[in-house]
């Protein structure tokens, strides 16, 4: 086992807690001390129950007064809520995806955007029905940009990534009237539903979220993740190091945050430019340092191997280090609180889009015809900032962990497929994944996601439940905030496999793959719908059938919801380990937790105890098992 171990959340804390009290001698705020401030929460919104539609409200729901004064009851302001919380989320994934599909437009061979992988465009093309012979891969990629484009706005029919689910799932979806149309005709028909004076029926309200959730895993984002691999790379195995300790103190640092790579795939080309190293080395720095926090640094890890500062709300804590020279943002994620606590240092906080603008920030308009340049003057700015830095004030916390990054579908039917097959193709099969839980080597896999929420003791949640799978022979895929957690705790590094039961080490050793495989970015949750179609197809089975679960045990933003809905609507069963805010409409709650199984097999399980959320995915997993008679 040599000299393995794990960072354990204690260890994080501990780290925090110095970091803090640099922030108490600059007078700086920080999440910890806000949570306290705006606890207890309000009750009517914790349950869902407070309508702001229209303005003879807001409205809330109590035994005194039933109905708002438009007369709808708390069923449909709740569900309306949902339907709403679900727009929100697949809103912001899909015009990511969105923004890929125009980067894409730009790509030229001697641009800022090139296409890295061609064999995937061209197998996408295909797919799509598109003439790929004899056509230059550039003229190709226009093309495609184009058609991808076109399902956002689409006038007929429904999302053309449904013909990768298997038949069956599909034909549910069909029956239950949730294939997506164009992905934004599902946001604004939610929209629209939810208007004063249009759907109070939760059944209805529910069907809908359920298919705005679907247009963003099978549309918008799994358009982000396709083309954003055609772009910079379909990930394959790296190895990184995850946690604070990646920062270096005498270089200059520069952390990425948010979402789109079209950014930080710029801003890591720069960082390595002879011309901004010389610059580093001219103000007194022995280089440039870039690290990632949220799912931008899920990207570039995953396809460069940069390290991972940290996840969600370890955001602050970059800046508390005093050793950051600019954390450079794009959309999604990103704390307002940076801006004030940047000034507390000498940290620039340079954002980027006109979608996330904040105050205390400089801005630097980041655009893909202009990428390159704009990218040098964001990196110029943050060498240029080194000789700023307050020494008295710098600590990096000397926390890190190794980590082999890096599984995309590609990559994981690549991998298992040298284990069983002497002849390794292009072409694998996910049959020895099947095998491996058939024979029940394994029992089964989790497919892990989301976010921190200072709810639940930020990781430990993600680290115990992890903890507890890959002891019980479950296989862990993992994506977003939860994937860092496990690269902070050193899961993702090979030698964790010695936490692991006796199946899943072996499977460990003879794949030389950690136990939890980092399948990417929030977006990237669409390769695990990819991965449960395949298992699903080569199995002759239905994905509801397999033993396979979903689970988001810290998740806080509406994206989450909107993952949660296409998982399950896919046939995942999912499990939550904090309460959406539906908990005011027991009828909502029924048909999440248990109806909706009748439409698409699957349902959401609320548990915010952690060890019995981890108990209820084993016995699921068991469950499906048993009546695979396996
Ligand atoms: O999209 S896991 S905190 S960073 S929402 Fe955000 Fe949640 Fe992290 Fe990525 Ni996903
Ligand atoms: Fe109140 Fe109805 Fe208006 Fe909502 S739509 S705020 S319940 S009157």
């Amino acid at each position: 086992m040599g000299n393995f171990k794990l960072t354990s959340v204690e260890e994080f804390e501990a780290a925090t807690n110095r970091l803090l009290e640099t922030g108490a001698k600059v007078g700086a705020d920080a999440w910890q001390l806000r949570v306290k401030n705006q606890t207890p929460h309000c009750k009517f919104g914790e349950q869902g129950v407070c309508c702001r539609i229209c303005s003879m409200g807001p409205c809330r729901i109590t035994p005194k007064a039933p109905r708002g004064i438009c007369g709808c009851d708390v069923h449909g302001i709740v569900g309306r809520n949902f339907l709403r919380f679900t727009a929100g989320g697949s809103a912001t994934h899909s015009d990511h995806g969105r923004e890929i599909c125009h980067t894409l437009h730009t790509v030229s061979p001697d641009g800022n955007y090139k296409v890295k992988d061609p064999e995937k465009l061209i197998r996408i093309a295909k797919e799509w029905g598109v003439e790929t012979e004899g056509k230059d891969i550039y003229d190709l990629a226009h093309e495609m940009s184009e058609l991808a484009l076109l399902e956002y706005g689409k006038p007929f029919g429904t999302q053309r990534f449904l013909k990768r689910a298997p038949k069956h799932t599909q034909e549910l979806w069909a029956k239950a009237e949730i294939e997506p149309r164009a992905i934004d005709r599902e946001v604004a028909t939610a929209l629209h539903m939810t208007h004063m004076g249009c759907s109070s029926k939760p059944e209805a309200l529910i069907r809908q979220s359920l298919r705005c959730g679907l247009s963003d895993g099978w549309g918008g984002s799994m358009c982000g993740t396709e083309f954003s691999d055609v772009m910079f790379g379909t990930p394959k195995p790296v190895d990184t190091e995850a946690n604070l300790g990646v920062m270096k103190e005498d270089y200059v640092n520069i952390i990425v945050h948010g979402h789109d790579p079209s950014l930080s795939e710029m801003i890591c080309d720069y960082c390595e430019d002879p011309e901004m190293i010389a610059l580093a080395k001219s103000v007194g720095a022995k280089g440039i340092n870039v690290a990632g926090v949220c799912c931008t640094s899920n990207e570039v890890a995953m396809r460069r191997g940069i390290p991972m500062a940290g996840n969600f709300l370890q955001q602050e804590n970059v800046v508390l280090t005093g050793a950051c020279e600019a954390i450079v943002v794009d959309v999604q994620c990103i704390f307002p609180a940076l801006g004030p606590l940047s000034k507390c240092f000498h940290t620039k906080f340079i954002t980027t889009s006109p979608i996330a603008q904040m105050p205390d920030s400089d801005f630097i308009q980041f655009n893909a015809e202009t990428a390159g340049e704009n990218a040098k003057l964001i990196v110029r700015t943050a060498v240029e900032n080194f000789k700023n830095r307050k020494p008295e004030l710098v600590h990096i916390p000397q926390l890190k962990q190794k980590a082999t990054v890096g599984y995309s579908v590609e990559a994981i039917v690549k991998t298992l497929d040298k284990v069983t097959n002497s002849q390794v193709d292009e072409t694998g099969t996910t049959k020895p994944l099947i095998e491996c839980i058939t024979s029940g080597v394994l029992r089964g896999a989790v497919a892990m996601v989301g976010c921190n929420n200072p709810r639940v003791r930020p990781d430990s949640a993600h680290i115990e439940l992890m903890k507890k799978l890959i002891a019980n022979d479950i296989i862990v895929v993992l994506s977003g905030c939860s994937a860092q957690a496990a690269a902070r705790a050193g899961l993702m590094d090979k030698d964790a496999k010695e936490l692991c039961g006796a199946g899943l080490k072996r499977v460990c050793e003879l794949a030389d793959i950690p136990p939890v495989l980092h399948m990417g970015s929030c977006v990237d949750i669409s390769r695990m719908l990819i991965l449960a179609s395949e298992l699903a197809k080569d199995s002759g089975l239905n994905i509801s059938q397999l033993p396979l679960v979903g689970c988001a045990p810290e998740w806080m933003s509406e994206k989450a919801v909107s993952i949660g809905n296409y998982v399950v609507s896919t046939g995942i069963d999912t499990f939550l380990g904090v309460e959406p805010q539906v908990t005011g409409s027991s009828e909502v709650v029924g048909l999440l937790t248990d109806g909706i199984r009748d439409w698409v097999e699957a349902a959401y399980t609320v548990e915010k105890d952690i060890d019995k959320l981890g108990d209820l995915m084993i016995q699921r997993i068991e469950e499906k098992r048993a009546a695979l008679g396996i």
